[in-house]
């Protein structure tokens, strides 16, 4: 990669006016919002191991950093709790793409929900399944059938597994303090950072003053207020990391939905790539629309391969437009 890269804050805004105006307006939501969910209890030390993955790559300038999210969120009902909402994300559209950034030289901070699919060790889902008992050595093989696939897999795991950082997160409002954190600390990379929001993201949640303390009793019917979630991409994409490149994902189940909602969310929070997809069809085929309006359909023609590297690809390319397009502030003096 060669390409200038700069510190904080000296590249002009090309954002309009407007989105970052209406991030402005809408901060209190968001203050609100992190006043009734608790900090994760891991966050400082999240934050702290990030920065320094981010430092240990800031000094070579053309250096990129990738933040890839992954993984449904939990919607706790109660403060003790027992009981919350989750969703379908298994994480594969996350891990996946962590593997195919890092083949192309990205470092990876992948944010993923826990139990949620890893890079490289979602190729392998039962362990036990691949091993078998060594009678002679009093030990134990990999299956020779599987050898060859399992070396392959180890040796991308062994090459890679120093450029990227794991950071878990469980409930939707750990996802969104390490969000904000993360982008925060991004923010130094300018452009050359980039944001891969693959989560399934809860848009409703249930404020803690809203929640009962203990576990709600069966001798009721339950009633249970959501409050809507303030969009994060307005602040992300204008406030805690405006410099950076932005790609989120858009899921819909209804197809009349996907192109119509994908345009809305870029016209209004102003970042750079919505992936758009579909519940049933995500595997197969992805739509890419870009702030400009382009709409390209990236469709996965061959079943053993993941679509991800098609999406990655395609994304890594218009980074690179990206950070080379981007006028620096003394340029656009
Ligand atoms: C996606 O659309 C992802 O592609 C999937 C991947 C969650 C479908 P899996 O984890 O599935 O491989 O099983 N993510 C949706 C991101 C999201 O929640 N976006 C929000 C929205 O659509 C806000 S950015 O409004």
């Amino acid at each position: 990669m060669s390409e200038q890269g700069k510190s904080c804050a000296s590249f002009s805004p090309v954002k309009a006016q407007s989105a970052s105006d209406m991030a402005k307006e809408t901060g209190g939501q968001w203050n609100e919002f992190f006043s009734s969910v608790p900090e994760p209890a891991h966050f400082q030390e999240s934050i702290a191991a990030v920065t320094k993955f981010i430092s240990s790559k800031q000094a070579d300038q053309s250096s990129r950093v990738v933040m890839v999210s992954s993984g449904g969120t939990t919607v706790p009902l109660e403060q003790l709790t027992v009981r919350f909402v989750d969703n379908f994300s298994s994480g594969t559209r996350g891990a996946a793409s962590t593997e195919y950034f890092l083949e192309r030289d990205y470092p990876v901070i992948f944010l993923y929900r826990a139990k949620s699919l890893q890079p490289y060790s979602r190729h392998i889902p039962s362990v036990l399944d691949l091993l078998e008992l060594d009678e002679t050595s009093a030990g134990v093989n990999v299956k020779s059938a599987d050898v060859a696939r399992t070396r392959l897999i180890l040796e991308k795991y062994m090459k890679n597994k120093s450029s990227y950082l794991m950071i878990t997160y469980e409930t939707l409002g750990d996802y969104l303090w390490l969000l904000k954190g993360i982008a925060q600390a991004l923010d130094c990379m300018g452009p050359r950072a980039m944001l891969y929001l693959a989560a399934a993201v809860s848009d409703f949640y249930v404020p803690i003053h809203d929640m009962p303390e203990h576990k709600m009793q069966s001798d009721r019917k339950p009633v249970i207020e959501f409050s809507l979630v303030p969009k994060m991409l307005l602040p992300l994409a204008n406030i805690w990391a405006p410099n950076a490149f932005i790609v989120s994902f858009k899921l819909e189940t209804d197809e009349d939905l996907l192109l119509p909602k994908a345009l809305q969310a870029l016209e209004k929070y102003q970042h750079d790539i919505v992936v758009a997809n579909l519940l049933t069809t995500r595997k197969k085929w992805v739509t890419l629309v870009e702030r400009t309006g382009k709409v390209t359909k990236l469709v996965n023609s061959t079943e053993d391969r993941d679509i991800e590297e098609l999406i990655v690809n395609t994304v890594v390319d218009k980074h690179t437009e990206y950070i080379i397009g981007r006028p620096t502030a003394q340029e656009s003096l």
